[in-house]
Parts: C-alpha cells; sequence; structure tokens
C-alpha cells in the first residue's frame, strides 16, 4: 500500500494535480452531473456573511490578469492567472466537525465565540461569502506521471482573498471541495469527508511538528451526496461532500509558471513572477539583474530543506499536488498513507562514496523533478549565462538535501557530535527492516500541549454519521 503511494508519487510531478483514490474527483456516475440542474446549489444564492469579522481584500486581482470569461463553464483559459468562480454551497444540513483554535485566534484574530454563530459553518463552507471577498479559481498547468498535462487549475478550491493579521502576516483564505470552477473538467468539484479530515489534520500536526505547511480552520462535513470509486475496482459509492477552509501565504505553485512559459505567454510570466518575488521574496531586489536566478536558488534550498524534514518525520507527500510546492509557505496534500511504513527502498547508502552520501529517496527526486520543471519555466527568462548559473545551482540540491537530511537525523537520535561514524549509523538504520511507524512515534517530539488545542475541537458536540 505504501508503495502504491510512492510510486504515483514518483511518476508525477510535484506540479501537478493527480487523481489519487480519495483525491479523486472524476464522474463516471450520471447521478452526480444532477446537481447541475438544481438551482439551489447556484451562486445566484450566495449572501455575504455580515457577522463574521473577516474583512478580506486582493492584491492579487490587482496585481495580476483576469479571464475576461465569467462563470463556472469548463474552458480552456488564455491569458491571465485567475478566473472569477462562484463556490456552489454544500446542501445542508452541515455539521461544523472540526476548527483549529490556533488558526482561528492567532492567524484570523477571531475570538472563538464566532463558532457558535450559525453563520460560521456557512461562511467557512462557501455558502456565504466574507465581506470583500472575490472567490477565484487559479490558472495553473502542470506534470501528471510524469508527463506535461496542459491546463489543469484549482478545479474544486476558491481562493476567498487575503487576511492582513494583527502581526502584519498576510495569509491566502481557500476552500477546497466548494464546487465546480472553470478547470473542473470532468470532476465534481467536491471533495469527501476522508480527504478532508486528512488534510485538516496533517496540516495542523505538520504544523506543530515545526514543517512549513499550509494551515486548516475548519472542516465542515454536508449531507450532499458525492459519488467516488475508492478502491478504483469499478465499485462506486455514495460518500458525504466536505469543505476545508485552507491558509497559506500564497497558493502559487511551479505549475503556475510553467502554464505560462508552454502557452508563451511571456509577458504575464514575467509580470507573475515579479508579483512573486516582491511579495514574497523580499531580501531580493527588485533591480537585481540576476533576479531570477536567486529566486531559483531560494526555492531549491527551501525545497531541498522541506523534504528533509518530511523525511525526518516520517511524512510522505503521497500525493503529487503540491500547491506552490516550496515556492512560498509550503503546503502540501496527503497520500491515503499520510506516514511511511517503511522509507522507499532506493534510498541506501553508495558505500563507494566518499562523502558518505546516500542515493536519494523518492521525494528527494520528485523534488529535484520539480526544481527541473522551474528552471525549465525560468528559461525563457534568462540570458544563457544565468542559464548556466542556474544549472550550476541545481546540481547542489543533493548535496543540501543529504546535509539537511543528516542534521535532522541526528538530532533525533541524539547524536551530538560530528562523525564520520555518525553517516554509518543513519546509513544503517534506514537499511534494516524496522517500523519506522513505532520508530517515529517514540521518537517524534510533538508539541503535544498545542496539538491538544486542535482536538479541543474536533468533533466538538456533534457526531459525524458515517
Ligand atoms: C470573546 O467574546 C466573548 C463574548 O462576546 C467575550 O466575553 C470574550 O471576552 C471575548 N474574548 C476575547 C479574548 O476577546
Ligand atoms: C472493490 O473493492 C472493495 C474493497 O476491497 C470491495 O468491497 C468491493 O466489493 C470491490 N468491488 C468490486 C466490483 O470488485
Ligand atoms: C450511480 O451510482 C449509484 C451508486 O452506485 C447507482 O445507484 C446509480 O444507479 C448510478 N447511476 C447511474 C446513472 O449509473
Ligand atoms: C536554506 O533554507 C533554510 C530553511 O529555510 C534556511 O534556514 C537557510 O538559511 C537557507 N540557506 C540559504 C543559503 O539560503
Ligand atoms: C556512488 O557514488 C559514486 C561517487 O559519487 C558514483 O560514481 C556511483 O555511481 C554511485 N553509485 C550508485 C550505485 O549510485
Ligand atoms: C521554508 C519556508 O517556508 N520558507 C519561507 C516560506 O515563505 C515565507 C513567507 O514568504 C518565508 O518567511 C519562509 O522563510
Amino acid at each position: 500500500m505504501t508503495k502504491h503511494g510512492f510510486t504515483l508519487f514518483l511518476f508525477s510531478s510535484a506540479v501537478a494535480i493527480a487523481t489519487f483514490r480519495d483525491e479523486q474527483e472524476f464522474c463516471e456516475n450520471e447521478s452526480c452531473n444532477e446537481r447541475e440542474f438544481d438551482k439551489s446549489h447556484f451562486y445566484s444564492d450566495v449572501k455575504h456573511c455580515g457577522e463574521i469579522p473577516l474583512a478580506l481584500s486582493h492584491k492579487l486581482l490587482d496585481a495580476l490578469p483576469l479571464d475576461e470569461v465569467d462563470g463556472n463553464v469548463i474552458r480552456t483559459v488564455k491569458r491571465s492567472v485567475f478566473s472569477e468562480s462562484q463556490p456552489s454551497p454544500l446542501k445542508e444540513p452541515l455539521t461544523l466537525a472540526a476548527v483549529s483554535q490556533d488558526v482561528l485566534r492567532n492567524i484570523l484574530d477571531l475570538n472563538e465565540s464566532v463558532i457558535q454563530n450559525e453563520e460560521f459553518v456557512r461562511c467557512v463552507s462557501g455558502g456565504k461569502l466574507f465581506p470583500g471577498s472575490v472567490p477565484l479559481a487559479h490558472r495553473y498547468g502542470g506534470h501528471q506521471f510524469g508527463y506535461w498535462a496542459g491546463q489543469l487549475g484549482d478545479g474544486r478550491a476558491h481562493l476567498l482573498g487575503e487576511y492582513t493579521n494583527r502581526k502584519g502576516e498576510r495569509w491566502e483564505v481557500q476552500l477546497k471541495g466548494s464546487g465546480k470552477t472553470p478547470y473542473s473538467r470532468s470532476g465534481d468539484g467536491r471533495a469527501v469527508i476522508r480527504s478532508s479530515v486528512r488534510e485538516f489534520l496533517c496540516s495542523e500536526a505538520m504544523h506543530f511538528l515545526g514543517v512549513p505547511t499550509s494551515r486548516a480552520l475548519s472542516l465542515v462535513v454536508s449531507e450532499e451526496p458525492v459519488w467516488r470509486d475508492p478502491f478504483y475496482n469499478g465499485s462506486v459509492i455514495k460518500e458525504r461532500g466536505a469543505v476545508v477552509l485552507r491558509l497559506a501565504k500564497s497558493w502559487f505553485r511551479i505549475g503556475s509558471l510553467e502554464i505560462l512559459t508552454r502557452t508563451g505567454e511571456l509577458d504575464v510570466l514575467r509580470t507573475l513572477l515579479d508579483f512573486v518575488i516582491k511579495e514574497h521574496f523580499k531580501s531580493i531586489a527588485t533591480n537585481d539583474p540576476d533576479k531570477y536566478v536567486v529566486f531559483f536558488s531560494r526555492v531549491l534550498n527551501e525545497t531541498a530543506h522541506l523534504i528533509a524534514h518530511w523525511m525526518s518525520v516520517g511524512f510522505a507527500h503521497g500525493v503529487c499536488n503540491t500547491d506552490n510546492f516550496s515556492l512560498l509557505s509550503i503546503t502540501f496534500h496527503y497520500g491515503p498513507f499520510g506516514f511511511m511504513e517503511s522509507y522507499d527502498p532506493n534510498f541506501v547508502p553508495n558505500t563507494s562514496d566518499d562523502e558518505g552520501r546516500y542515493s536519494i529517496g523518492a521525494q528527494a527526486n520528485v523534488g529535484l523533478f520539480n526544481l527541473q520543471k522551474l528552471l525549465e519555466a525560468l528559461k525563457p527568462l534568462l540570458t544563457s549565462d544565468q542559464l548556466s548559473q542556474s544549472q550550476q545551482i541545481l546540481r547542489e540540491y543533493p548535496q543540501i538535501y543529504h546535509q539537511r537530511f543528516h542534521e535532522l537525523f541526528k538530532a533525533k537520535l541524539g547524536f551530538l557530535g560530528n562523525e564520520e561514524k555518525d553517516s554509518y549509523v543513519i546509513a544503517f538504520l534506514l537499511k534494516v527492516n524496522i517500523s519506522w511507524i513505532v520508530f517515529f512515534s517514540n521518537c517524534t517530539i510533538i508539541n503535544s500541549y498545542s496539538f491538544l488545542f486542535i482536538f479541543y475541537y474536533i468533533f466538538n458536540g456533534q457526531t459525524v454519521r458515517s
């Protein structure tokens, strides 16, 4: 099972959305299309939620080109970064199944009494819009199973707007599972409980493990039937729709740039890249002629560090969709198996390597693949000198990854010094057949006090049936 998750991941670009078990959103059964004709689900109903004091704005909307076509008609979009798209409210009754108190208080500056307000559950699930919100679906491309798949885009997510909190942090607020967009292709725009619970729990857990990640405010479960084939064997079953409200510093990803290079929209590419650098890589001078090279090296370093961190807490990315993979606030999705039971067999020591390195595990390889794709996307904006400089930077990735991985593993095992022997012990541990679940549950230190805050609200007073 673990291998299955790994295999998919290995052959897919982290910039792509993959069809993955319960992540699967393709509807083979006509009954899932009936909703299209049920007007009560449509956005003419969407009202503003004035009672929840969360005012959103949209810097993105002013800075980046918007699709001129309106409505959620499935289409190929040109020369724009976003399309306006209204969420489709979930069928009521709705159950607020979980809330992260840390996100509520410390990111969104909300008093926890707001969750008692009936409006809250509609506002965090797309039934009503926060003041100032202009829901957008992002146009991006990417690779699926290693091959360029063209336009993908937010097929079941809506970017509601951005919130600048008391601390001055800017967070982009997004709904996942909130209905069709112009990028839904054959999907139904919905998410089921299984994947939504994973997203909610894993992102909050990763945060409290100290790993950079997107965050999740809430999980809302509805009575809306969603048809899925969870075992991919032709048995379509009825599940229930759920929406997660999640946050990141930015939801851009490598595929956001890739699609613009692929379609030759180089002016839009430059606009988007300059925006990302200005907003999220503030230490890069906007007039630096080498700014794209510096950007590339930053993203590369962050990617290597992030994946080493994942490996050190036993996290398997599993799904091939890494929203703004290491570009900004780093986000991830989860395979059905969450934590790895064993490491990838390719991850073995290379004994002939005098530097004591190991071959790179699958996740680290996917990181490298992504960085190659990022470099391809940047290529039209680079001089030939800058390109060869960037290619040199790309070659440094394995070393940065290994060094960080070793630091983290040594800390985990309690090695104090900096001895060459340490590497052999780590190599040995990775090679022997031990249960990594047992290993990590004993080694991983969670800030358990903070973690309890999350669980405080889970299934709060209400039972989620099924
Ligand atoms: C939250 O709101 C309640 C009720 O309005 C109020 O009594 C409480 O003091 C507020 N808490 C904070 C931290 O503002
Ligand atoms: C598909 O797999 C599930 C779980 O193993 C099983 O319950 C179901 O009967 C299978 N369906 C078919 C058509 O094989
Ligand atoms: C859709 O799937 C459901 C559940 O498997 C089934 O009851 C229904 O007959 C299917 N409808 C069509 C049109 O195939
Ligand atoms: C690489 O990234 C890590 C983690 O964010 C950071 O601590 C480190 O300073 C970075 N190194 C360079 C050379 O930018
Ligand atoms: C091991 O490392 C050496 C030196 O870097 C390299 O030449 C060799 O191909 C590597 N072997 C394997 C199996 O990766
Ligand atoms: C690893 C990581 O998350 N790096 C950066 C992500 O983006 C934020 C804000 O843009 C930076 O502060 C982090 O250093």
